[in-house]
């Protein structure tokens, strides 16, 4: 595998709109960005995605962009992302900003001039269909934000357009080369910037099955889950191949992918030397206990599942390329709150989840919050919740049959909004995040939970986070923690998460991913602690008595 710039870093993602506010509109700004670089330097990271702040009227929380070359007032201007780039450059930091090119917005210019002239140039930048009062759309499939992905052409009474996600975000026709080049030519732009790169958003959906077709329905709305097509589209690797060659390849720019149920047999063409990505997360925790009949129906999953779905993963990766690790980010619950069962959410356990997938082969991905142990929001009220994924889910688990009560825990635990609350610096008003209303109510164990309390304080869980990333750049187990092989270590004991990073050195990252404790044997004596989570370690001769939610790293 051949060595890269961004290999041995660790990444840090920002969703913007909740991380620092500077103006007190409650809404998160690039200046907030700006004035928080020397904490990030100080927490270490080297590379920061940030979720979109282009132009966009966000019905989709910026993922769904008007102009791709205008920076939303809301978050500030053009002049604040360059001296970010700028900014971020002088201390060590590469910026990566969110590609968000499977659909833009409907408020986007090229959209308004499809409606204006469908059959003239704009109009096959789109899926425009014909279609009369009664008529079936072209396919039966439901958009990911729930409902058909067709919906009328403003402006007309017998034209169709495809989104798989909200109506908002008109997908784009990538089969269309004057599209794509468009598509490139901007890549470039932002990578003429002095961008380190771009995470690419909801991309495995940009080829589509065509012609378009029914396919079996899967739930009484007659419609089929979009996922369905997806598997049956060829030829995705075709346009991701002629991206990468136009932009990324070009700058030797970083890239990951937000790519789903890959097959195995395609990783190298995705993640390898001459893959189309850099990198790409590995979604297969966040997919157990979900089910496809909606939040209702899905659950926690189990510590063993983790540990199964964590080294699946790595063996497939092994010898290929780089999976992103992330035990959360923008769309997800928080990991502390997913990962942990109630009750034990204490900050060994916090610490224990964190390293365990820190220490993974891969890049580490940490979401902003994560650090402090953030946790999900427990008194939700309908009312309070701002994504549409969320209100769609409420809807599917009403119509489903529960009760108002079961809907509404079901879409507390699973809401993308529970990562989306603001960060919580410190335990004043606003939690240090605004001086006005923040757009999204806060988690109310701000006042225990924040950064100033953590700072400095030994034992913190942020504390615990800048060793993490402190060890992964150090001289003595960067290489073995970067490069080095990861090998499961006695898989079938139960609740226990123990691997081998082989490299120069050879680690033993263990585990007790339980509220009890238990014995590891070690298969060869230890020279050193590397680290713990907990003040003390017993042991004896071979034998490692492991208290609750003890982690511990060794060289051997
Ligand atoms: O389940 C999925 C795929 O199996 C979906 O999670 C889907 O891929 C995902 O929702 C895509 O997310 C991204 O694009 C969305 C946006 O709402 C999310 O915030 C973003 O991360 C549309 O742009
Ligand atoms: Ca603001």
């Amino acid at each position: 595998m051949q060595h890269k710039w961004w290999h041995g870093k660790t990444a840090y993602q920002i969703y913007p709109k909740s991380f620092c506010d500077t103006n007190g509109d409650g809404i998160g700004d690039l200046r907030g960005v700006i004035s928080k670089l020397d904490y990030l330097r100080e927490l270490g990271v080297e590379l920061v995605w940030l979720s979109p702040v282009y132009r966009s009227p966000l019905a989709d929380q910026g993922y769904d962009i008007s102009d791709y070359y205008s920076i939303d007032a809301r978050f500030g201007t053009m002049a604040d992302m360059d001296e970010l780039i700028e900014k971020a450059r002088e201390r060590g930091i590469s910026i990566v900003m969110d590609l968000v090119v499977n659909h833009c917005s409907d408020e986007h210019e090229w959209f308004r001039k499809a409606c204006e002239d469908p059959e003239g140039e704009y109009g096959q930048f789109f899926y425009i269909r014909d279609w009369h009062e009664g008529e079936p759309f072209p396919c039966n499939w439901r958009s990911y934000f729930g409902g058909p992905c067709w919906d009328l052409l403003p402006g007309h009474t017998d034209k169709i357009y495809f989104h798989a996600f909200h109506k908002k975000q008109p997908d784009l026709n990538w089969e269309n080369p004057a599209l794509r080049r468009e598509i490139y030519k901007m890549i470039n732009w932002w990578l003429d910037k002095g961008l380190g790169g771009f995470r690419i958003d909801a991309i495995i959906n940009i080829k589509k099955l065509l012609p378009f077709c029914d396919l079996p329905a899967d739930r009484d709305d007659g419609l089929c889950d979009i996922r369905a097509m997806l598997k049956r589209a060829e030829g995705l690797n075709v346009f991701l191949d002629e991206m990468a060659e136009a932009s990324f390849r070009k700058y030797d720019a970083f890239s990951v992918g937000e790519v789903f149920n890959e097959k195995t047999e395609d990783l190298p063409k995705i993640i390898g030397d001459r893959g189309c990505f850099s990198s790409m997360f590995d979604f297969s925790e966040h997919l157990l206990g979900l089910d496809r009949r909606g939040w209702h129906r899905s659950r926690l999953p189990t510590a063993e599942e983790y540990k199964r779905a964590a080294f699946a993963a790595q063996a497939r990766s092994a010898g290929v390329g780089f999976l992103s690790n992330i035990i959360e980010n923008h769309d997800e619950p928080r990991g502390v709150s997913h990962y942990l069962p109630e009750g034990e959410r204490s900050d060994a356990a916090k610490k224990l989840l964190g390293g365990l997938n820190f220490l993974l082969r891969g890049l580490p991905f940490l979401y902003q919050g994560q650090e402090i142990g953030m946790e999900n929001r427990t008194d939700w009220t309908l009312k309070d919740f701002d994504d549409i994924s969320t209100l769609d889910q409420y809807k599917v688990a009403l119509r489903a049959g529960c009760t108002e009560e079961e809907a509404l825990a079901a879409v507390s635990r699973f809401s993308r909004d529970n990562a989306r609350t603001p960060f919580q610096w410190d335990a004043g008003p606003g939690a240090g995040f605004t001086a006005g209303a923040p757009w999204l109510g806060l988690n109310e164990n701000y006042r225990e939970i924040n950064l100033a309390e953590q700072r400095g304080r030994e034992g913190s869980v942020y504390e615990f986070y800048r060793s993490l990333i402190t060890l992964r750049k150090s001289a003595d187990y960067g290489e073995t923690l970067v490069y080095g092989e990861c090998v499961p270590y006695l898989p079938e004991q139960k609740n226990l998460m123990a691997y081998f990073r082989r490299g120069e050195k050879t680690l033993l990252v263990a585990g007790n991913f339980q509220a009890e404790a238990q014995d590891m044997l070690l298969p060869s004596p230890a020279r050193t602690l590397v680290l713990n989570n907990l003040d003390e370690l017993s042991a004896e001769r071979d034998t490692v008595h492991l208290k609750p939610w003890q982690l511990v790293v060794f060289e051997l």
